[in-house]
């Protein structure tokens, strides 16, 4: 990409005054959008391209965004939450060729693909709780679901069902494999059936990887909390359970060293506590209990929607090779078997954190 092309981009936004000044690289790890980061006269942003087919609802993002921003979500909370700035219409979003664009404040510090001490988990896992508790100031059936059932268990699970029974080439070995373990998977859907139904919508976030809150040069502290497009109305097990995925994984969600990927029982100690302490009093017993079955949720539906995009010749998710979403499912299968095996461990922690939280 070159400055060039994303001149007609560039020049919607007022602050962009000198083009010719302006430098422009490749910026962060996301799957979904483009991102670049600007260097101009006037200071640093974020220019991202919008990827319009797995957000097929710019203007409801938009609309979240707003509410954010006039309820003052950001204004109590301990961290930013960059929000896009707008164009001389005044609008979020700027349409050049059919494609639309977004500039972002860019906010100085560290991100991470995996932390390096338990006290980041700690608080990574506080600020989106924090960012949670935030939202009881707005009505969170205002927001509007910007991707639809984005987190539904059993929809996915259905997705996944059916694209492997239609599937006309023969399956490897090693894919049966895999496949099996997810069709076992029919008792934890049912589970999380049961167990939403009695669990009130929150703000939640969606997309809690690690490497979408921008932590300070020194890494001990959060400073902003990105990637804000999947906000909307969920249940906190989705927000804790990707923290669990991704953070408390000895590995990340592309390797391929099967052999030492598993759970890390102390930094999921360490997700507990902080999550626990950022919620405050905002969630009651059967709430708290439900972030016990987050890990498992979260992991599977990374699972099975992997090997879906695998089976559909990885139409989704960006790969640098063409089994690299089967083995991402191969992935969070050993993670979430692992999870499973050690469900008596983690309630004991989660009670641990709890008396924690509530002295
Ligand atoms: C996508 O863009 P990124 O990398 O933050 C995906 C998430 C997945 C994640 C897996 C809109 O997020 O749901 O957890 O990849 N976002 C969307 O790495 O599908
Ligand atoms: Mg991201």
């Amino acid at each position: 990409m070159n400055l060039e092309k994303l001149s007609p981009v560039l020049r919607q936004y007022e602050f962009f005054e000198d083009l010719d000044a302006c430098q422009i690289m490749p910026l962060g790890a996301g799957l979904i959008h483009e991102t670049f980061l600007i260097e101009s006269p006037n200071g640093k942003y974020v220019l991202q391209g919008f990827n319009q087919e797995v957000f097929q609802y710019p203007d409801r993002i938009a609309f979240n965004l707003e509410q954010l921003y006039t309820n003052q979500i950001a204004d109590n909370l301990p961290f930013e939450l960059p929000l896009p700035l707008l164009n001389e219409n005044g609008k979020q979003l700027s349409t050049v060729d059919g494609k639309n664009w977004r500039v972002f404040p860019f906010v100085k510090g560290q991100t991470l693909e995996q932390i390096s001490s338990k006290n980041q988990a700690r608080n990574a896992a506080t600020a989106f709780a924090e960012f949670s508790k935030a939202g009881t100031e707005l009505k969170v059936d205002i927001l509007k679901e910007t991707i639809p059932d984005f987190h539904r268990l059993d929809l996915r699970f259905e997705r996944f069902c059916a694209v492997a029974s239609g599937m006309e080439r023969k399956l490897d070995s090693e894919e049966e494999s895999i496949l099996r373990f997810y069709l076992n998977q029919k008792p934890l859907i049912e589970n999380y059936k049961e167990t939403t139904q009695k669990l009130p919508l929150r703000l939640t976030h969606n997309d809690t990887k690690i490497n979408n809150l921008i932590f300070s040069e020194s890494l001990d502290r959060v400073k902003a909390l990105i990637d804000l497009d999947t906000v909307m109305p969920g249940y906190l097990l989705y927000d804790f359970g990707d923290l669990v995925r991704t953070v408390a994984c000895t590995r990340t969600e592309i390797s391929t060293d099967w052999e030492n990927l598993r759970l890390d029982e102390s930094v999921f100690e360490a997700l507990m506590e902080g999550y626990l302490s950022g919620l405050g009093n905002l969630a009651k017993k059967e709430e708290r209990e439900s972030l016990l079955l987050g890990g498992e949720v979260m992991t599977c539906m990374m699972g099975l929607r992997f090997f879906t995009d695998h089976l559909q010749g990885n139409i989704y998710y960006r790969v640098n090779y063409p089994e690299q979403n089967l083995h991402r499912a191969k992935n969070q299968s050993i993670l979430l078997r692992d999870l499973q095996s050690k469900r008596e461990l983690l309630r004991n922690l989660w009670i641990k954190a709890s008396n924690h939280s509530s002295l």
